[in-house]
């Protein structure tokens, strides 16, 4: 698999997409300020007109560019971004959206090229001011008539910017679980994450991210939305997001229990679900952590932590660590990412 070209994802500089309305607004307004020469009244008139549509077309299309030019292009992007596009937005509705306003591009770009030249060639001063009108009127169609991909592109670009930057070289933790165990509390508690902690469960909606030091090793710290034991196939768009990062990002995922069952699920039921997830990813290397020593201690093998009050957590970064730059007792070489 060749490299992916990542130093381009631009995720969270995606300029906001302005309705039709304002992209009319702010280039009339340019497009005002725009001046003609000439020694006559009626030559400055007329090079006023032509460099007011210039300026119209050129705004316009300056701008619909950008948002072209902007966008993630699906086919060169790294695995992890490549689902979460396919997850958070309809792919085909992007690519026509985007062929429908570079296509409004063109025309507002020939347009205003065509007339400009008809009305640099116009002698007659009522039929400038004529032309003008006409090129204007034509122009705000044609961007009116993309408004409703404009808007279904904002929303897009919305929930793409949502998606942290995130550095596919750095060693990474994931955190995966059964909903409620704790993932987030765990993230904030070793890392500088900050995710939203509840009582209840599908608290975390999407992907976040955070880091910590281990002596020279800066690890990125993945929280994830808690996920349920189910086939994939029938996963929710927010179940996706957590299984792509465990696909693509996991160097290592510290699979958290709640043995309390205070999450809502059992024992039972959260030992499934890491079957099925080790069957599912054979090449993600998994640590077991039970969650919630506070409450109660198993007494199993597994390590023990505590979130909430930082008990055991030391421990637990020490052999993620380990784990990492393959010092662990007994740990196996690490995994190629291909
Ligand atoms: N007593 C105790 N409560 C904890 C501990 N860790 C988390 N909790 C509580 O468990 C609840 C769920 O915590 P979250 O971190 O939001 O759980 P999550 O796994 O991220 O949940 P989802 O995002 O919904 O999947 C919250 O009320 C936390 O305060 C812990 O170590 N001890
Ligand atoms: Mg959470």
């Amino acid at each position: 698999m060749p490299a992916p070209e990542v130093d381009w994802i631009r995720w969270d500089d995606l300029p906001p997409i302005l309705n039709s309305a304002a992209i009319l607004d702010k280039a009339f307004k340019r497009a005002a300020k725009a001046h003609g020469r000439g020694r006559t009244r009626a030559e400055r008139a007329k090079s006023g007109s032509v460099a007011r549509v210039h300026s119209l077309g050129d705004t316009i299309s300056s701008t619909l560019e950008r948002y072209v030019k902007a966008f993630p292009s699906i086919g060169r992007l790294p695995p992890f971004y490549r689902d979460l596009m396919h997850i958070l937005v309809n792919v085909e509705t992007v690519r026509h959206d985007l062929g429908t306003v570079d296509w409004c591009r063109k025309k507002v770009l020939e347009f205003s090229k065509a007339y400009s030249r008809e009305i640099g060639r116009s002698s007659d001063a009522g039929l400038v001011e004529v032309r003008r009108k006409e090129a204007y009127g034509r122009i705000s169609s044609l961007v009116h008539q993309v408004a409703e991909s404009l808007e279904r592109l904002e929303a897009a670009r919305k929930r793409l910017s949502s998606v942290p930057l995130i550095d596919l070289e750095a060693p990474t933790v994931v955190v995966a679980g059964m909903a409620n165990v704790g993932k987030s509390q765990f993230v904030a508690a070793v890392s500088t994450a900050k995710p939203k902690v509840a009582q209840y469960p599908f608290t975390t909606k999407e992907i976040s991210l955070g880091h910590t030091e281990r002596g020279h090793l800066r690890i990125q710290v993945i929280d994830t939305p808690g996920l349920l034991d189910r086939p994939a196939e029938r996963r929710n768009p927010i179940e996706q997001q957590a299984a792509s990062a465990l696909k693509n990002l996991a160097k290592l995922v510290v699979f958290l229990y709640d043995p309390t069952e205070t999450c809502g699920f059992t024992m039972p039921e959260q030992i499934h679900l890491f079957e099925r997830l080790r069957e599912e990813f054979p090449d993600v290397r998994f640590v077991e952590v039970e969650n919630k020593v506070d409450l109660k201690n198993s007494g199993s093998g597994r390590m023990k932590v505590s979130a909430l009050t930082g008990k055991g957590v030391d421990k637990v970064l020490d052999h993620m660590a380990a784990l990492l730059t393959n010092r662990a007792p007994g740990a196996s070489p690490p995994q190629r990412a291909d």
